[in-house]
Formats: structure tokens, sequence, C-alpha cells
């Protein structure tokens, strides 16, 4: 069989794949890069690579639930349905809530948009993109009109200089950095990194500006001063184009909240290379004042003409595969549908369009307000599809609480346990990446087609057939009668004619009348063309608008002394659901890390590989502490992305305050106020086995995906219960009271290796590596397997950086020890950063680290 041209399940960079079915039981697949693809030209990440070890069918919901126990599809609809119906007759349409996500197709943002705002009446959908890129959203429109990203990814090939701000594009773009690296060979291209963290992005930078947490408006505000006073405005273009907020130039103050000599080397390069392209992500959007942070950085490229050219403008990079789509078709409180608002006349065109009996009176809550409204019991019956808010939103002490307030919670997942799913009534079945059919579309307004690769497995279906089979139930079948994903595409096509209407860019009109085949072999294409607002802004007077825009006070609070950043790893996606499955993606970083100052640490007394926990006035979390010069002195910085389902500790939306930015609605993950404390666990151990458990009662646990199962890290106080940690078998034992040490090797029936724990409460405990890699393995002696090592020892390879690879932080020095000077001759000597690719700026790390160490020894 050929290949399938398919897109990427992760991030919103949205590469083109080339998937190869290997047999259709076991779910094999070859996962390449696809040539042919505008978005990567064949290139992937880490993640995409190993798409094909998340793609089994461990752990999936494979049938309708209703709470634990299985249902049938007719009854679980039916229930859905009659609570829906319920709801509305007794509390009203506003009662009834969708939370959706930016890994929804278009086609089931579209039904799902059409159901709620419709024929239920009401406007409380909203998306994860909220926590995403809403921000960015209400940046665009308050500048431009309407949501348009100005820029697309040929910009990236063409530009002379690029400012990253709150991107740390090379571990969660990664594919984007590879080829701002490529244009960087060609031309010359200056890379400048905007974040308070020395993120491996921005050890790759030409120039680094540690800005201080939320000082981006002062930081272009002060850029743009500066260039006005090098006469850099461009005059020209703003007489034509652009119309100034009053007061605007007179309230641009020249404080840049930077020292001194990085602000003139920073105005230096952006006076001299206009040809100059801002990409900015969640160090951006994820702020209370991230819309003014978006306004900041599109006044500046107004002001100076760097837009609407080729390698210039201002570029929001999304996150999710499909996070634009959602904001194409309406997926937000605060939009209607295809880029239309709530006036009278857009409300009644949409009427006649959808046929619709219903349509709701104006803006729905954002997703913050939503889950307020469902703790105070104003929304009774809430329906989440493809997105984990029990983990991923805010404060998630209060999230849970008023899930399990909730008279009706519905879930729509491809996890059976996920932290969310715990709270629903009902759970459904959907389809996942190599399942479902389909469009996304990506940063840069390209839609491309996700394509089904496998028959759908046990009782799943659509996300959008779903809702259509609820709407049936519900009586409004004839509505959402589609037999296919093309007929809802070709749907949504049509109705951007309302848009097109009204002067607005997005307009698909192309494919209004599309025909199953022609959908099918859809190649993939951006709306609005390369340069979308080169034609003219689509506001009343055709300009675009200067927002005046004025940096927050810093924040300061004596309890919670340290400003709290939250962010993402090179390897993992969101809450793990999918990416903590996969083996080799599960080594880069098996824990959850506190990073912190070296002089925090001191501080505080925390000591790098014990544990720390943070506290808020939200809650508290523990992690394993990192002790880093990356981080500035009075900041933090905790991964997003473990849940209860993965481990006991570090969950990180404990942690955050409810404040939003006043405009977007968007969350401030970014910029918390936090303290921290070491954690002195009795005793600590790690233990491997076969099956996934749940401790209880301990201060610390996480487990990893290791090949044949999972690695567990543990501690704890007082006595440990090793009976039930262990499963039953073959034990084989060793103890030392003193130094408080057990180790404990279980053998199945077979022989095979079922679990090892190892305890100490003082000592050292092994290496972990060795000892998984036995999971399910006869090979070691028992001997071996209590010392946690092999009689002939292994050369140590330290941290694993090339997961594609498996090559470890030792293999490359001893590598650079051999005379390997960069990181092409690395990969000569060691294969690591020769497939993907992800990991070639850790090995450029360690490069300038050893060459800088050779260097002092030589003085
Ligand atoms: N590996 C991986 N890739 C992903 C994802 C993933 O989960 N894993 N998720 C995808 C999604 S949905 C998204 S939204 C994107 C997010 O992609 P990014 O935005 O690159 O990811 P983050 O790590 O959340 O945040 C980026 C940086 O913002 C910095 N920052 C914090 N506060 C400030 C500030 O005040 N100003 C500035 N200038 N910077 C600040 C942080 O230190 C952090 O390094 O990634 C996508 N890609
Ligand atoms: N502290 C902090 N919190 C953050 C962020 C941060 O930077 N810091 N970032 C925020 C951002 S930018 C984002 S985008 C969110 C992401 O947060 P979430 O959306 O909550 O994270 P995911 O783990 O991607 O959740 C997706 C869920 O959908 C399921 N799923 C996958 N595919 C499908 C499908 O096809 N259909 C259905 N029905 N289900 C599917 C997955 O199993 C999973 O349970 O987190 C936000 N939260
Ligand atoms: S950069 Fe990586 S995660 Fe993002 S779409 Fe491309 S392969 Fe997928
Ligand atoms: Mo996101």
């Amino acid at each position: 069989m050929g290949a399938t041209r398919t897109t990427c399940a992760y991030c919103g960079v949205g590469c083109g794949i080339a998937a190869e079915v290997s047999g259709n039981d076991d779910r094999g697949v070859v996962i390449t890069g696809d040539r042919m693809h505008p978005a990567n030209h064949g290139r992937l990440c880490s993640k995409g690579t190993h798409l094909g070890e998340t793609v089994g069918l461990e752990g999936r919901l494979l049938a309708p639930m209703i709470a634990e126990r299985e249902a049938s599809w007719d009854e679980a609809l039916g229930r859905v349905a009659d609570r829906m119906r319920a709801c509305i007759a007794e509390h009203g349409p506003d009662s009834v809530a969708l939370y959706l996500s930016g890994q929804l197709l278009t086609e089931d943002y579209y039904a799902a948009n059409k159901l709620a705002k419709g024929y239920v009446g009401t406007g409380n959908v909203d998306t994860n993109s909220r926590l995403c890129m809403a921000s960015a959203v209400a940046a665009y429109n308050r500048a431009f009109g309407e949501d348009v990203v100005p820029c697309s990814y040929e910009d990236l090939d063409a530009t002379d200089l690029v400012l990253l701000v709150g991107s740390n594009t090379a571990w969660c773009h990664p594919v984007i950095w590879q080829r701002l690296e490529k244009t960087r060979e060609r031309r010359g291209t200056k890379i400048v990194v905007v974040d308070p963290r020395r993120t491996e992005t921005a050890e790759q930078a030409d120039l680094h500006v540690a800005v201080a947490p939320d000082g981006d408006v002062a930081l272009f505000n002060a850029l743009l001063a500066d260039m006005k006073r090098r006469s850099l405005v461009d005059e020209e273009y703003l007489a034509a184009h652009v119309e100034a907020d009053a007061g605007f130039w007179e309230d641009l103050s020249p404080e840049s909240g930077i020292p001194d000599a990085v602000f003139r080397k920073l105005c230096d390069l952006v006076a001299a290379h206009p040809r100059m392209l801002t990409l900015f992500s969640q160090g951006a959007n994820q702020s209370v004042c991230g819309t003014d942070k978006g306004n900041a950085i599109t006044n500046f490229h107004l002001a100076t003409g760097r837009i609407n050219r080729i390698g210039a403008g201002p570029f929001s990079i999304t996150g999710q595969p499909n996070a634009m789509g959602g904001r194409e078709v309406g997926g937000l409180a605060n939009m209607l549908a295809c880029h239309l608002g709530f006036a009278e006349d857009e409300r009644a065109d949409v009427a006649e369009f959808w046929k619709a009996p219903n349509v709701c009176s104006g803006p729905g809550l954002k997703a913050v307000e939503m889950f307020r409204a469902v703790h105070e019991g104003r929304i009774k019956f809430l329906w989440v599809m493809a997105t984990n808010p029990a983990v991923s939103l805010p404060d998630t002490g209060f999230v849970r609480e008023a899930l399990s307030r909730c008279p009706t919670v519905v879930v729509s997942d491809i996890i059976a346990d996920t932290d969310t799913g715990r709270f629903a009534h009902i759970r459904l079945p959907a389809l996942g990446w190599g399942e479902k059919d389909g469009t996304v579309t990506n940063s840069e307004r390209c839609i491309s087609r996700q394509r089904a690769l496998f028959p759908p497995p046990g009782e799943a279906r659509a996300d959008w057939k779903i809702v259509a089979d609820v709407a049936a139930r519900m009586g409004w079948g004839e509505s959402f009668a589609w037999p296919d994903a093309a007929s809802v595409y070709r749907e949504y096509a049509s109705m951007t004619s309302l848009a097109k209407a009204r002067g607005k860019v997005l307009n698909l009109t192309a494919h209004a009348d599309i025909t199953a085949a022609e959908y099918e072999a859809l190649e993939p294409f951006k709306w609005g063309g390369e340069r979308p607002l080169a034609g003219g802004y689509p506001t009343p007077s055709g300009k675009a608008r200067l927002v005046r825009v004025t940096p927050p006070a810093p924040a300061t609070n004596a309890e919670f002394p340290l400003r709290l950043n939250t962010a993402r790893y090179r390897d993992q996606w969101h809450t793990m659901t999918r990416t903590g499955l996969s083996p080799a993606l599960s080594q880069h970083r098996p824990e959850p890390l506190l990073e912190v100052h070296p002089a925090d640490a001191r501080a505080a007394g925390l000591v790098d590989g014990g544990l720390g926990r943070v506290e808020t006035a939200s809650g508290a979390s523990v992690y394993r502490v990192r002790v880093s010069d990356g981080q500035r002195c009075g900041e933090v910085c905790v991964p997003m992305h473990w849940a209860d389902a993965m481990a006991g500790e570090g969950r990180s939306n404990r942690l955050p305050s409810r404040a939003v930015d006043p405009v977007s609605g968007q969350p401030g993950y970014k910029n918390g106020a936090a303290r921290v404390v070491p954690v002195k666990p009795a005793w600590r151990a790690f233990l491997v086995r076969r099956d996934v458990i749940a401790p209880q009662g301990l201060v610390y646990w996480t487990r990893a995906r290791v090949k044949a199962g999972w690695l567990y890290e543990l501690a704890g106080d007082g006595a440990i219960d090793m009976a039930a940690l262990l499963p039953a078998g073959e034990q084989m034992e060793v103890a030392d009271p003193v130094r408080g040490m057990r180790r404990i090797a279980v053998r199945g029936d077979d022989g095979s290796l079922i679990a090892a724990a190892y305890l100490t409460r003082s000592g050292e405990l092994p290496a972990r590596a060795w000892v998984a890699d036995q999971l399910g393995l006869d090979a070691a002696s028992a001997a071996e397997l209590l010392a946690g090592r092999p009689s002939t020892p292994l050369p140590d390879r330290g941290p694993i950086v090339c997961v594609c690879h498996g090559v470890g932080e030792k293999d490359i020095v001893l590598a650079l020890d051999d005379g390997a000077a960069s990181v092409a001759d690395v990969g000569g000597c060691t294969r690591a950063g020769t497939n993907c690719g992800s990991c070639r700026p850790a090995i450029a790390k360690l490069i300038k680290v050893f060459s800088s160490r050779e260097q002092e020894a030589a003085q």
C-alpha cells in the first residue's frame, strides 16, 4: 500500500506526514515527513517522528460509558439529549455549555458551534484556544479589524531579523526553528529571543533579551520610541494605511525596562534590518496584559511599515494543530460564526443560513468565566470535547470543584482515564489521529487534510458525527444530516460567503461546491494567500490601528515573593495523554522539574536533584529540583504537563490564579506569585513494573513510560509498604537496615522480570536505564538485578539527548573529546541529531559548554 498523506497530530506548524500502514491488526505505521507539504517540506520534529508510538490502542476509550458501565451508543446519546433537553426546559439555553479544543478538526468545530449557537441557543461555546491565543486574536482584531495572520512561512525563508517573543521555538515549534536555522545559514539572518528564561532557543540566538515577566509592552514601546528618534518610522505608510489612538505617540515611553547595553544592541539590530519578523507565542499571549503585548508588537510593525512585505510582519504562531480552524468557524465565545459577530444583521444571516430556530442573542462566557458559572450553578450541562480542563485550566482546585458540582458532565475523548474524564457522568469515545478525517488550519492559514489510516477502533465515532447524532436526538436531525466530513466542510466553506459579503478576508467560497472526490484529494492551501492584508485592512476606514498600550505596574507580593512561570517540554504534549505513552519521548524529561536560580535555591534550602514544593495562594505542588542559571533570580519555572493520571505531584495548574486579560479573557499562566520550600522525605525509591498503579499516601510519585512498562519515582515519609507496590511473583531481596536500603526484584512465571523496587533512606539509588531495560526479560541474574547493574558494567551514557538514536550526554562529550567540533561532527560520530533534529539545539549547547571548559583549562 502506498503512503497516505496527512497532517501531524500535534503543533500548529502543521507538518505534512506521509504515513505507511504496515499491518491492520497491530496498527503499525511508518511515519515520514511529506516532502510535498509547504509547511515542512519533509522535515518532522521528535513528536511527529514518534507519532507511531502513540497510535496503539493502549488506554483508549472504545465504548460509550455511563458512569463506570459500558453503554450502547443508543443509550448514551439518548441520555445526553434527555439531560440537555431537560436542562434547557428548566433553566434556559444558557445553562448549557460546550468546551471545545484546537485538537478538534474544523468539521467537528463547525458542527458543535452550529448545534450550540444555532439550535440550543447558547453562546456558551468556548475552547482551550482561549488559554492559547485569545490575546493574539484580540490584538489582531483591534489592529486590523479582523482576526487575520498577516504573514506566512515563506517569510521565514526571506527575513533578515527575527524576534522570538515568549516562544521556545526550538522545543515547541521545532520545524519552524529548523527553517529559521536554514535561513540563517543562507542569509545571515539575526535571531533575537525575548524570554525571561535562557531556553535552548535563547542559547542559539544572536541576542537573548532576558526581559522581566510581562516586560514586553515596555520593551516594544521603547523600541518604537527609539525608531521614531532615529526617523525610522514609516510616515508615508502611516499616512496612507494607519490611524493612531489619541495620545499614542505622546505616551510612548523610552523606558525599556532592560539593561541599557542590551537595549542598544537590540535597537541597532532592529534599525539595521527592515526585513524583520516578530514571532510571538505564549510568553506574549498568556498574560493578564497579553492583548496589549500583541498590540505593542503589531504597533511596532505598522508604524515602521514592516508588514505586508516579504520577510516582515507580526506573526502569532499557534499552538494546536487546529487552533486556527476554531477561530475561523467561530469556536470562541465572543464570535458567532465565520468571523461574524452578534450584530442584528449578522445574527439574521446566520439564522437564515443555518435555518436555525434559536440563534443565541450575544457572546457567551469565556473559558475561565465558563467554569466559574459551572461552579456557581449557572451552567448545569457541560460537554467537554478533546481537552482536559481539570489539568489545563488555571486553579484546577476550583475547576475540579466546579466539575464535581455540575449535574451533567459529558466528556468526548479518545482516552479512557483522563483527569477530566474522572468527573464525567457520560463519556463518549471519539476517533483519534490516524482514524479521523477532515481539515486543520495551521499558523499560516494553510488548510490541509488529516486522513484516516486505520479503521475506527471499537465503537469510536468522529467528533462531528457524535455532535450530529446528539442533534438528531434533540429533533434537529435534518440540519445535521451530513453523510461525511466532506459535506460538513462544504457547508462551512459555503457559509464563509457571509464573511465575504462583509468585506472580510476569510473566504472559502471557492470550495462551496467541493465534491467528495475533490475533498479527498485536497492539497494544502492558504486562505487569504501569502499576504492577506496587502490590499487594505478590513476596517470601516480601510486603515489599521495603532493601539495605545501602557506597561503594567510590576507585580509584588510579600507572602509569595517569587514569580512563577509555567512552560513546555520538548518531547511532551500538554497533559501527556498521548506522548506519555511513548518510551522514546519519555526519556528527555521523565520527571517534572522545578527550575530555580542558584541564589534562590540557596536562600530556600533547595538542592539540585532533591524535591521542592511550590506554594501559591491557589495551591501547592511538589517537583524534582533543577538548579539552573538559565532562570533569572527571583523567578521559578515548572512544566504544564503532569496530570493526576501520571503522577501524585507536579500538577502545575494547582498553582496559577484565575486572573485573566481584561480584553481577551486569556489567563496569565506565566507570571504568578509563589514561594518555594524544600521537601525532605524520609526515603526515596524507584520502581519498575509492567503495569500502571497509583500509589497512595506518598510525598511524591511520578511514572514515565519505558519499553516494557513504567518507571516510577517515589518518595515518602514513615514506613514504606513494599507489598502494595509490587505484584505477586517470585521475589528476590537484599536489605541493609543500617542505611535503610532495600531492593526487591520480582520474576513472573516465565522467569522474566515483572517488577523491581530500589529503596534508600540515606544512600544512592542505582541508575534507572539498565534496570528499566530488564523489564520483561530474563537475561539478568538475581545478583545483577539486586545490584541494579550488569556484572560487566555498561558505559554510563548520561541523560539521553537524542531520543531517535538513544544517544546520551556522555556519548556526545566523548565525541567532543575525540575532536568533534560541530553539530554535524557529533552527528557523524554518534548519529545524534541526524534524524528529526529536535536535539540539535541541545547538542550545540553541549559544544558551547565543552569548548568554554576547554578554553578555561587552556588558560
Ligand atoms: N513540545 C511541545 N510543543 C508544543 C506543545 C507542547 O505541549 N509540547 N504545545 C503546543 C501549544 S498548544 C502551544 S500554545 C505552543 C506554545 O509554545 P511556546 O509559547 O513556545 O511555549 P511555552 O513553553 O508555553 O512558553 C514559551 C516561553 O514564554 C516564556 N515567557 C514567560 N513569561 C514571559 C514574558 O513575560 N515575556 C516573554 N517574552 N516570554 C515569557 C517562557 O519562559 C517560555 O520559555 O507550543 C505548541 N507546541
Ligand atoms: N500552566 C499552564 N497551563 C496551560 C498552558 C501553559 O502554558 N501553562 N498552556 C495552555 C494551552 S496553550 C493549551 S493549548 C492547553 C492545552 O490543554 P488541553 O487541551 O487540556 O491538553 P491536551 O492534553 O492536549 O488535551 C486534549 C484531550 O483531548 C483528547 N483527544 C486527543 N485527540 C482527540 C480527538 O480527536 N477527539 C477527542 N474528542 N479527544 C481527543 C486527549 O486524549 C486529551 O485528553 O493548556 C493550557 N494550559
Ligand atoms: S513541528 Fe513537530 S509537532 Fe509540530 S507539526 Fe511538525 S512534526 Fe508535528
Ligand atoms: Mo496552546
